[in-house]
């Protein structure tokens, strides 16, 4: 029998909230219960935050926000770095505790995430100082030029898919741009996170970097309405994207949404010739992000396979998925964990039940079991279905992939377009001006070649349409996000 690793949860950070440099406990004394979604059982109480505690923080924020912004950004950079290498050395303590609170296995998901989130800190930690201007030649006596300015106070409100990574993104984009920021994790996963704010405890002065826990209704409404803040960094749903719209709308705040997404995989016969079967079929399956129970808005949830194809390629598809073993997210042998809490997988099993209730053919998996002992579903490969099937068309965020065959490139763009998301596209062919046709006509941020992999540190990434709107994970993301250009004109010597 295997050990299973055991998670070291943050200490201080058990009350909840991190707000100018100090652990705040919410003075009503209210605390939100933490489950481990593969054993359906509570890890811990965190203090449950609102809107009281999102002030305190934005006061703190708005106090820090002066002597921040003028920190020269290679300082704050270097600040960055840091909680990166720190991360890095804790990436196993921090792995376990990601892998308790969201199902994602530490093998193959948290352990990962966590040296990716370190990598992301350094990359902003190292790129903050090319905040570069404009000027322009006006003549001996003129001078003009622009420089980038910092919003003020950021909020962020982030899932619990991806809690380290997602945090680690929008702290690094808002404090190297020289913002203040107040960070709220999702109510299912906010342990990481407060991992983070303890390594970072001491490192950035008191309120540069708060965080407050609590429920999205509550403390992140509080966040979105908050008129001492300049701009709301969200990832989520859609519905709650839309909410966080209207209300920064009110005072012109700034947002920066990613939202869901419905992606594309789309596989020619090229891609499994000269001995390219077995890679490819692999590579559609980590597109799928079966190993993070498909919980991941670039999945790449509707398959299209050429019919040529299809016979010889599926049942490759599905058994690299079956080779997946699923489990508890803390068994160091297990390879997919589980969904995030019980909505989440009575959602998923009602969409898969109400597929096999229309007739829909399972290749691989079936509908989700009734009572679980842990949330952790099969992957599940669905055929027999069309692109308007509501489970071709709605983010199911779970370990479920529809395929369909395909004759022609106009009608395999013609239906990956279909649809209002536009996150994210996978395409598997070598013939480049193949690439280059498809590329161009399909509607997403992010297209991946004969691979299915994650985000890269230094490429912007994000969506067109109801995907969301804003980039992430590049310095020129940050800057167009977090900063706003001011242009300075200056006649040296005042002649008219
Ligand atoms: O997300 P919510 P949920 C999609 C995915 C999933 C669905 C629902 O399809 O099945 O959304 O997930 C905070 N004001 N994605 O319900 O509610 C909340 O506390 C302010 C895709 O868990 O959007 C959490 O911190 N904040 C996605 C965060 O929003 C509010 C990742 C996300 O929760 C709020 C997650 C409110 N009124 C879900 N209500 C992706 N893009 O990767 C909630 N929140």
């Amino acid at each position: 029998m295997t050990t299973l690793l055991e998670p070291k949860l943050p200490e201080a950070g058990l009350s909840g909230s991190y707000i100018n440099g100090a652990w705040h406990r919410p003075a009503d004394g209210r605390t939100l219960t933490i489950e481990n979604p593969s054993r359906r059982a509570p890890i811990c109480e965190v203090g449950r935050g609102a809107s009281a505690e999102v002030k305190l923080a934005v006061d703190a924020a708005r106090a820090a926000l002066p002597a921040w912004r003028a920190l020269p950004a290679s300082e704050r950079g270097k600040l960055l770095f840091e909680l990166g290498r720190r991360l890095e050395e804790n990436t196993e303590e921090v792995a376990r505790v990601l892998a308790a609170e969201s199902g994602n296995a530490v093998k193959t998901q948290s352990r990962g995430e966590a040296m990716g989130a370190a990598g992301v800190l350094k990359y902003y930690g190292g790129v903050a100082v090319e905040q570069k201007g404009e000027t322009l030649p006006l003549g001996p006596g003129i001078l003009s030029y622009s420089t980038r300015e910092p919003h003020g106070v950021v909020g962020s409100i982030i899932p619990w898919n991806s809690p380290l990574q997602l945090g680690a993104v929008k702290i690094s984009m808002a404090l190297a741009t020289g913002n203040c920021l107040v960070l709220k994790p999702a109510e299912d996963a906010p342990l990481a996170i407060l991992k983070l704010a303890e390594l970072a405890d001491g490192l950035f002065p008191p309120g540069v970097f708060n965080v407050v826990t609590g429920l999205g209704e509550e403390a992140g409404a509080a966040i979105a309405n908050h008129p001492g803040i300049s701009k709301v960094s969200f990832t989520g749903s859609s519905e709650v994207g839309k909410l966080i719209a209207h209300s920064a709308a009110d005072r012109i705040a700034k947002v920066t949404l990613e939202l869901g997404g419905k992606s594309p995989t789309i596989v020619f016969p090229d891609a499994i010739a000269d001995g390219r079967l077995e890679s490819t079929a692999q590579q559609v399956a980590n597109a799928m992000r079966f190993a993070r129970q498909g919980q991941s808005c670039t999945a790449g949830s509707r398959l299209f396979v050429h019919k040529d194809i299809w016979d010889e390629l599926m049942p490759k598809v599905a058994e690299k998925s079956a080779a997946l073993k699923v489990g508890d997210a803390l068994d160091p042998d297990v390879d997919m964990g589980a969904v995030v809490n019980a909505e989440r997988y009575g959602e998923i099993r009602a969409f898969v039940a109400e597929a096999e209730a229309s007739g829909a053919n399972f290749l691989l998996g079936e509908t989700p079991a009734e009572d679980p002992a842990g949330f952790c579903p099969n992957p599940t490969i669905i055929t027999g279905v069309d692109n308007t099937w509501r489970i071709s068309r709605e983010e199911v965020f779970g370990p479920v992939m529809v395929a369909i065959p395909f004759e022609t490139e106009e009608e395999v763009i013609a239906m990956a377009n279909d649809t209002h998301y536009g996150l994210a596209a996978f395409i598997f062919t070598h013939d480049v001006s193949r690439i280059t046709r498809l590329t161009r006509a399909i509607d997403a941020g992010w297209i991946q070649v004969n691979q299915g992999g994650g985000q890269i540190p230094g490429m912007s990434y994000g969506g067109t349409k109801q995907s969301g709107m804003g980039s992430e994970y590049s310095i020129e993301g940050a800057l167009e996000a977090y900063t706003y250009r001011k242009c300075i004109t200056i006649n040296i010597e005042g002649e008219a």
